[in-house]
């Protein structure tokens, strides 16, 4: 178990995904394309200063959900988790920065909508728990699962970003 850990944060630093290279994968569920949330969920991350290095509007099989979701399987909603993500199209993304994964997690708000506050993505937009919205990884590992998981390394674009010096010292 403590190698496995070991190894991932091992590998982790091997691919450079750390400092303002951290990224972390990032899902608008089908619930946020059917009202037309994209571009205000994408606003939001460009606004704060995270640079975008992947976006695709897809329709997740249900193979790529069960593997995404896997460690709910034993949970009772698992199977309505995955058909609900499974019902239209998701928009998947990759976004770049320092501590992206945890700011991340704080701009999406807690899991229930109803627990998260104004001025978070679920807190402004959700309701229900199994109508959050949005996806974010919830761990640096998860993080490099999950872009692993749903994008191929071609899909990723490194690019230069003309306002770093006006977002990083
Ligand atoms: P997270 O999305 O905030 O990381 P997880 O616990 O990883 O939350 O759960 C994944 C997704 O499963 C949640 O975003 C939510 O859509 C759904 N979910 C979690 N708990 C419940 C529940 O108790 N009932 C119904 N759906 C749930
Ligand atoms: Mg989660």
């Amino acid at each position: 178990m403590i190698c496995t850990i070991l190894s991932i944060f091992a590998s982790i630093f091997q691919s450079g995904w750390t400092g303002v290279n951290e990224r972390t994968f990032i899902a608008v569920k089908p619930d946020g394309v059917q009202r037309k949330l994209v571009g205000e969920i994408v606003r939001r991350f460009e606004r704060k200063g995270f640079k975008l290095v992947g976006l695709k509007l897809m329709q997740a099989s249900e193979d790529l959900l069960r593997t995404h979701y896997s460690d709910l399987r034993s949970r009772p909603f698992f199977g309505k988790l995955v058909h609900f993500m499974n019902s239209g199209p998701v928009v998947a993304m990759v976004w770049q920065g320092q501590d992206v994964v945890k700011t991340a997690r704080k701009m999406l708000g807690e899991t229930n909508p109803a627990d998260s506050l104004p001025g978070t993505i679920r807190g402004d937009y959700g309701v229900e728990m199994s109508r959050n919205v949005i996806h974010g990884s919830d761990s640096l590992e998860s993080a490099q699962k999950e872009i692993s998981l749903w994008f191929h390394p071609h899909e990723l674009q490194n690019w230069e970003s003309s306002s770093n010096s006006w977002i990083y010292n």
